[in-house]
């Protein structure tokens, strides 16, 4: 293979296009390109049943589909969250004109430690935000009985965590709401989107409001927004449900592949024994002693291969410099978080790499071994 030719971290899952084409002639025929048409409810509908999910909801991403999830809980003061997370977490708090407030996370699960959250709530504390980060699922047992003593909600961040389940039970049964993201870069995409699996079917309508305007039968009921998914995405999340069990097939070869190659290389930590079956991304932390470079070095090392891996999620939310001097928002040290972020290396994972790629990033960390 042309060793020029770049290796990114992901690349997305695309359909034939033979296979979509039919679907966009049908949309160009009815003239229904959005607002709720017949791909966006089929894809709504065959989502909801593969998740398990009753009260599943479509957004125009997952971003939308989050903050819409807070203000259709009409959530008010402070939530507890992890700052080892894509800046959308946070920032949708924000949006939601709450207090995000960080809690350190465990070094084994890199999810919030149930541990530190009791010592952050206030009489202001309205949730708790857990992420299932790279598709490790939080430990929503204790997460859900520190809610229930305290009587907050608990919300989760599943964009990495699509088809995850928890001892069997579909990820989404914790929780008041769970959201999915369908972005280009994740599991299953329509491009762009979002779904939003909520507890309660009341929320869900609610959500449906908002994410419309607030409109019900012609009148603004509620303040909404617009979060809708249009008919294209929603087709092309269709024709990508035709071929997500190929892509899974795929990923665990390559999760498999890596699985072998590091458990002979020193300073190699992996994750697959806790990462869920989502299956999004292949995590390792470096160990610089051992494996003899550190995680930036290694990474500079991987560019000059043409290999380009990803340090999510560095810096942590807690020291974005419009954050980092928020004694309201950083109320306790974060020395797990700190830690971690320096360490941690998501590698080239997705189905593609079989053909393009997945040799020659054995070749590289075999030649370090
Ligand atoms: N919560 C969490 C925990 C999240 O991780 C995210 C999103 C969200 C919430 C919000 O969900 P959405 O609103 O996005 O549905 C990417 C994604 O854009 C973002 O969705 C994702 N997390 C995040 C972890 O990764 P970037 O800034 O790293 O994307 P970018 O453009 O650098 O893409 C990464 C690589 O993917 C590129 O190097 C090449 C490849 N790529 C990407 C795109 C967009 C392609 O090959 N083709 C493409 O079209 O954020």
């Amino acid at each position: 293979m042309d060793k020029k030719k770049k290796i990114y971290v992901t690349q997305p899952m695309l359909p034939d296009l033979n296979n979509v084409l039919p679907m966009l002639e049908d949309v160009w025929e009815s003239k229904h390109v959005t607002n709720f048409g017949p791909y966006h409810n089929k894809l709504e509908n065959e989502l909801a049943r593969l998740l398990k999910a009753d009260n599943l909801s479509l957004f125009s991403n997952g971003t939308l589909g989050l903050l819409i999830a807070l203000k259709a809980l009409d959530l008010e003061g402070e939530v507890i969250v992890t700052p080892f997370t894509f800046p959308a977490t946070i920032t949708c708090i924000e949006w939601a004109g709450l207090t995000p407030v960080f809690c350190d996370i465990d070094e084994k699960t890199l999810c919030l430690n149930p541990d530190l959250i009791e010592e952050l709530i206030t009489d202001k504390t309205c949730a708790i935000l857990g992420v299932h980060v790279y598709g490790i699922i939080c430990d929503v047992e204790r997460i859900s009985e520190i809610a229930n003593k305290h009587n907050i909600k608990v919300i989760y961040d599943g964009a990495h965590a699509f088809m995850s389940t928890y001892k069997g039970q579909p990820v989404s049964d914790y929780g008041d709401a769970t959201m999915f993201s369908l972005h280009a870069t994740k599991l299953f995409n329509s491009i762009e989107g979002g779904a939003v699996s909520f507890k309660s079917p009341e929320v869900k309508t609610t959500a449906d409001l908002m994410k419309n305007f607030g409109i019900n039968a012609g009148v603004p009921e509620i303040t909404g927004i617009n979060a809708k998914m249009n008919e294209i995405s929603s087709a092309i999340g269709l024709a990508n449900l035709n071929i997500l069990k190929q892509e899974r097939e795929k990923r665990e070869y390559i999760k498999n592949t890596y699985d072998s190659l590091f458990a002979h290389i020193k300073g190699v930590k992996t994750y697959s024994h806790i990462l869920s079956d989502s299956l999004q991304y292949y995590p390792i932390s470096i160990d610089a002693s051992l494996f003899g470079l550190s995680r930036d070095k290694l990474m500079t090392e991987m560019g000059k291969h043409n290999i380009f891996p990803r340090k999510y999620f560095y810096p942590a939310c807690h020291r974005y410099p419009y954050l980092k001097n928020r004694k309201d928002i950083i109320r306790m040290d974060l020395p797990i978080v700190e830690k971690v972020e320096q360490n941690i290396l998501c590698l080239p994972f997705y189905g593609g790499l079989i053909e393009n790629g997945l040799d020659r990033v054995v070749e590289f960390f075999s030649n370090r071994g």
